[in-house]
């Protein structure tokens, strides 16, 4: 087989940018591991940034979400039992942010992809990169066990394959740059069958522990608490996770959380990590693959949208101009995004996780880091605007909107 990017990885970064190359007459193929049932299915981010919610759009992938995903213009912040509001939209003069699962964007993706005559192969085998230090870059793979191997030959690959991936890998040890930090905490999260509990995302700051009221549908609700990273969820009864939601959120005016059956529960540890740098000879990472961070600025999924962004324009220059500069400066752009991502979902962590290795004068300083950002316009603002979603270099798709 031949194509002109070969994609390992179904997530929302392989799919989004075979989505885009399709859209910039730009031939891929994309491998996934998983089965397109399992990536259909796997419950992961709800928050989505304006500028993903516009690439959606304007992309011609945003019918559903338009009409099931919930506009949110702010959310709460809570600490010493006080809830402050933050109201987003004012404060960056008219953005909001979109409650959409993942695997919802999955499935628009996937079935677009597909209505495009895309290639997906699910649930492949033994996934190998080769000669990516040259010209003609190769990926081979089995679709099943102890079938034949299959080659695809392509002018380049890339790694959408989420942080386990082969591709990272691929970066040569003396060439390849990671940064990583590992919290004390992790996020127990849940899915619930019961009413929305409060119009807007609520994150908790409590002597406890964090706590975080986020939703699905009008009957399935998604909330996460902060717990230890190694705890076992045979340890978490459906009682004692709404008690300890309700110790952490609930406040002294007399608002009270909805509980009900829970349908899904497990517990994810938190990092931040970020690999330098994003390409290597005819491999370029996006994603998962490049970076994590903790899910406390609801990041991940929108920075691989942003860099998939870059990569489509660095891709589409090659291609349409003969430009082989830009694709050359991918990295650089998508780090300086990703960078400022990492600070501001490291903040967030931060300030509302509870660190009990923390002395009494370091809670004293979070605690007012939590005054001082809920008193001041100033703060509320930059929280609002990194919140949101910053600007992405090279970013506009006004060259797509044309196509759609
Ligand atoms: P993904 O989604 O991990 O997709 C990678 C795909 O590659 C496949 N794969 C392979 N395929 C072929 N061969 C191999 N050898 C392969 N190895 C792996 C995998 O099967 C998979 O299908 O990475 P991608 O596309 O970079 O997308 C990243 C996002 O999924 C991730 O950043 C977000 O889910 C993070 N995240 C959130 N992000 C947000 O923007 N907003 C949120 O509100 C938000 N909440 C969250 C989150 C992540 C969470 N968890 C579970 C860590 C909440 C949680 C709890
Ligand atoms: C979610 O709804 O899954 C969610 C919301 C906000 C976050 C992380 C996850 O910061």
């Amino acid at each position: 087989m031949k194509t002109q990017v070969a994609i390992i990885g179904a997530g929302p970064a392989g799919l989004m940018l075979s989505h885009l190359l399709h859209l910039e007459g730009i031939d891929s193929i994309i491998v996934e591991c998983r089965t397109r049932e399992e990536i259909e299915g796997t419950i992961r981010a709800g928050v989505l940034e304006q500028g993903t919610v516009d690439l959606m759009n304007a992309t011609g992938v945003g019918t559903r979400m338009m009409r099931e995903g919930h506009v949110h213009h702010g959310i709460e912040l809570q600490y010493n039992g006080i809830r402050h509001r933050v109201n987003m939209y004012e404060l960056t003069e008219g953005k909001t942010i979109m409650v959409y699962p993942q695997h919802e964007i999955i499935k628009d993706l996937v079935a677009r992809r597909l209505k495009d005559q895309g290639t997906i192969y699910f649930n492949v085998r033994d996934v190998s990169l080769h000669n990516i230090n040259t010209d003609t870059p190769k990926i081979q793979f089995r679709k099943e066990e102890n079938s034949e191997l299959l080659e695809i030959t392509c002018d380049f690959i890339a790694g959408c394959d989420g942080y386990h991936g082969p591709s990272r890998k691929m970066i040569p040890d003396e060439i390849r740059n990671e940064k990583k930090q590992i919290y004390p905490f992790g996020w127990l999260g849940i899915l619930a069958k019961t009413p929305i509990a409060n119009p807007e995302l609520i994150y908790a700051n409590h002597d406890r522990g964090f706590a975080l009221i986020s939703t699905r549908t009008p009957q399935i609700q998604r909330h996460y608490l902060q717990v230890d990273p190694n705890d076992d969820i045979a340890n978490w009864s459906d009682d004692r996770i709404w008690s300890e939601l309700k110790t952490r959120v609930e406040t002294k005016d007399g608002w009270t959380l909805p509980d009900g059956p829970i349908i899904q529960k497990n517990i994810v540890s938190m990092r931040s990590f970020v690999c330098e740098p994003m390409q290597y000879g005819r491999l370029f990472i996006a994603g998962d693959a490049a970076h994590i961070v903790p899910p406390t600025g609801a990041k991940g999924l929108n920075l691989a949208m942003s860099d998939v962004q870059v990569l489509t324009k660095g891709v589409a220059a090659f291609y349409h101009c003969g430009d082989k500069d830009k694709m050359q400066r991918y990295s650089d752009i998508a780090l300086r995004r990703v960078w400022k991502a990492q600070r501001f979902s490291w903040w967030m962590t931060t300030m509302l996780h509870r660190n009990h290795n923390h002395s009494p004068f370091e809670r004293g300083i979070q605690v007012s880091e939590l005054a001082y950002v809920t008193s001041s316009r100033a703060a509320l603002t930059s929280l609002s605007e990194n919140y949101t979603g910053l600007p992405i270099e090279w970013g506009s798709m006004e060259a797509l909107h044309s196509q759609v």
